[in-house]
């Protein structure tokens, strides 16, 4: 049976098809774009998560409190479909571009950089990336980034930390999202923060609720700080 999965864009954002690069030494590839982006005074964060933890509702959040204090694009990575990048667009009106993976389940350096091939970085501090939803692949690949963030939401539990040990390792921060709902789950969030800290003692920690948007000024203010910082030094 054939199945097609393609969804025609129903708007004007632009979506990017991305390539893997035959060959790949992502370290160096990685190191590069990074040494680039400091020239050019670009900040990248790397946001991973489980499929709907919370990434695209958390920026929605995010870039409405930081939009006026620094410039922000944002590139949404999926495997198909165009619907977080138009929701970005819509509900913050930054721009917002969507790179199709062709399947694959992360990014690599090489697809960061043909991402941002196509992101108009004028005067641009800021651009996030939200790779695709998956706990273990995208962690085993450097983006470029200069910090890695990731969202565990308390649906998925206390102990990913556990299972998914190279994710938190390579997080400088984890953002815990769906405060709202901890009543129904029995989530800990003292024994997550234990559990997170023994994957990376440095690891920042932030409880949010995307939905209500509890929490989130906090966030914000350590991303417009991070970024302020990063470009002063
Ligand atoms: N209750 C609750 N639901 C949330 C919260 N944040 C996101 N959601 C819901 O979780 C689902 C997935 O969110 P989305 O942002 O698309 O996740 P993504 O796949 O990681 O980008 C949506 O139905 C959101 O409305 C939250 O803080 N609390
Ligand atoms: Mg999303």
């Amino acid at each position: 049976m054939l199945y097609q999965f393609t969804l025609k864009p129903m708007t004007d954002v632009k979506i990017i098809e991305i390539k893997k690069s035959v060959f790949a030494d992502n370290d160096k590839d990685a190191d590069a774009l990074r040494s680039e982006l400091k020239r050019r005074g670009v900040y990248l964060l790397n946001l991973m998560s489980a499929p709907g933890s919370g990434k695209t509702t958390t920026l929605i959040q995010t870039l409405n409190r930081i939009k006026d204090r620094i410039k922000v694009a944002v590139m949404e990575a999926d495997i198909d479909s165009d619907v977080d990048a138009v929701k970005i667009k819509e509900a913050t009106g930054i721009p917002s571009i969507q790179l199709h993976t062709g399947g694959m389940c992360h990014l690599d350096a090489e697809m960061t950089r043909q991402g941002l091939d196509n992101v108009s970085m004028d005067g641009v501090d800021l651009v996030i990336l939200e790779n695709v939803g998956n706990l273990v692949c995208p962690a085993e690949f450097d983006t470029g980034a200069v910090r890695n963030a990731m969202i565990l939401s308390v649906p998925e539990g206390h102990d990913k930390p556990l299972k998914y040990p190279l994710m938190f390792t390579v997080c400088d921060l984890v953002i815990i999202n769906k405060i709202d709902v901890m009543p129904y789950f029995d989530f800990d969030l003292e024994k997550c923060r234990e559990y997170i800290h023994m994957r990376n003692p440095e690891a920042r920690i932030i409880p949010i609720c995307a939905k209500t948007g509890e929490g989130v000024d906090v966030l914000a203010d350590w991303l417009v700080a991070e970024v302020q910082n990063w470009k002063q030094a």
